[in-house]
């Protein structure tokens, strides 16, 4: 038997290919250098940095997935998921800015558009040069998006898109919105647009006094009668099969991003338990101290074979939904779970910005909501299970 390394339990990286490991070291870098020395104050003035978009381009971490030939590199859903891990590390936030980027705006144009949307926007989606938002949910339309209200009318050549989107990530930063709407023109179903920033009647305000996720710009998509030509539409999917295949890839991308949060939170409570000395010993010589540092390593270390494991599958094309949902439910409550306790292990520091596990749990309250809250997911597995609908 070998020895035990208790910083990669179960020897994740020898599951690496050699390329997998070059990305994931790059992106660390690039996250530690570039990201790591802003968040602190981003996170408390609650801005959001447009830059980050073309450093991440710069890196090729946008639309990495997507082929070369439309300015991504053709990398694998492997080393997508450790690019988000090692983004998130720093913060969800920052994570949130590159899997909208990514899974949300650049994979639909890219799987739904035409060609000329592709070469229109990839290129310029991957460099950070334009930033995208992808709305789908609406005031009252969050877990049932087939309830959304947004219309899309036929009128001479193109669209008249009305109706409003809520708790949007990026929109009031956004040149590229991808928006979910019910076409008249085809009996009410749901389709996808594609509209440009400055067309009449597009606005999208941000939504302030947010908690949670600070260093990520959310707003609104308000649209009133805006006006757009036919090839605004993507033509290659119908229906929610289309959000849906987007929020595969990003819940996806997530369940990784959440364990590099847990991860931080976990090394930082170690390191605390360490230094900090009570009672005539350091904390971590207690025992309860290192039940709880046991019980992090173990979701964190199981959590990531899961995760590695659904995008091996990804990549062979092999991959359900559902195991999606099992990844993406059960990282983020645990990485919660981690975050909180961590913050607990610091005692009255734990609340200081300086220590940052206390952003990291704020970050995953949201990050365990988007994309299908905690408990939808358990409804689409408990679908699954039972072959019985419980939503209604
Ligand atoms: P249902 O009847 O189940 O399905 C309707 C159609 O969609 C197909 N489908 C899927 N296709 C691909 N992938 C999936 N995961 C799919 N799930 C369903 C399905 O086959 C069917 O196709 P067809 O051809 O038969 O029409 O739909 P439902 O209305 O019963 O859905 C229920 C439920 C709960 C599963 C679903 O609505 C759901 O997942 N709700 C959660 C909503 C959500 O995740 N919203 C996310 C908004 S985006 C966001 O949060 C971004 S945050 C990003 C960031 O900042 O990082
Ligand atoms: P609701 O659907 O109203 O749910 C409220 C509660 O009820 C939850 O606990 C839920 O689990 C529970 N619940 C709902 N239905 C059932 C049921 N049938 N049975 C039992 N319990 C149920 N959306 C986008 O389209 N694009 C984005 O870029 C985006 N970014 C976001 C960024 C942030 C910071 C946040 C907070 C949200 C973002 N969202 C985005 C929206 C997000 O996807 C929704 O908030 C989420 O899907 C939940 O919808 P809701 O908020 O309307 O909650």
């Amino acid at each position: 038997l070998s020895a035990f390394d208790w910083a990669d339990a179960l020897r994740l990286n020898d599951q690496l290919t050699e390329d997998e490991r070059m990305m994931q070291a790059a992106a660390r870098a690039f996250a530690q250098e570039k990201l790591q020395p802003r968040v602190i104050d981003a996170y408390r003035d609650e801005v959001t940095d447009p830059d980050i978009f073309r450093e991440m381009g710069a890196m090729g971490l946008l639309g990495m997935t997507v082929p070369e030939a439309y300015g991504g590199l053709g990398a694998s859903y492997v080393s997508y998921g450790l690019v988000a891990r090692e983004v998130e590390r720093v913060d969800s936030g920052y994570r949130s800015m590159m899997s909208v980027q990514s899974s949300l705006v650049m994979y639909p144009i890219h799987a739904y558009g035409s060609e000329e949307q592709k070469r229109r926007y990839l290129p310029k989606l991957a460099s950070g040069d334009w930033i995208g938002c992808f709305g789908l949910t609406e005031p009252d339309a969050g877990s049932d998006p087939a309830g959304m209200k947004t219309t899309a009318r036929r009128s001479g050549d193109g669209y008249v898109l009305n109706g409003s989107k809520t708790w949007i990530s990026n929109s009031p930063i956004a040149d590229v919105f991808i928006v979910w709407a019910k076409s008249e023109e085809h009996g009410g179903k749901i389709r996808g647009f594609v509209l440009d920033k400055g067309t009449p009647g597009l606005s999208a305000p941000k939504i302030g006094g947010k908690l949670s996720l600070r260093a990520s710009i959310t707003g609104q998509i308000v649209m009133e009668d805006v006006a757009v030509g036919a090839d605004a539409l993507l033509p290659g999917v119908e229906g929610l099969k289309g959000p849906f295949g987007c929020l595969n890839r990003a819940r996806y991308g997530i369940s990784w991003g959440v364990l590099g949060a847990a991860e931080f939170c976990w090394h930082a409570a170690r390191n605390y338990g360490l230094d900090r000395v009570q009672f005539g010993r350091p904390l971590a010589q207690t025992q309860l101290y290192q039940k709880k540092l046991a019980d992090m390593l173990t979701e964190i270390a199981l959590g990531q074979q899961a995760s590695l494991r659904v995008g091996r599958l990804m990549d062979e094309a092999r991959a359900a939904p559902e195991m999606i949902s099992l990844v993406k439910r059960n990282n983020c409550g645990k990485a919660l779970e981690i975050a909180r306790t961590a913050r607990d292990m610091h005692g009255g520091n734990g609340i200081s910005e300086e220590y940052q596990v206390m952003r990291h749990a704020q970050n995953l309250e949201t990050v365990n909501t988007y994309e299908g809250t905690h408990d939808v997911h358990a409804l689409i597995l408990g679908r699954a299970i039972t072959g019985l609908q419980a939503f209604f």
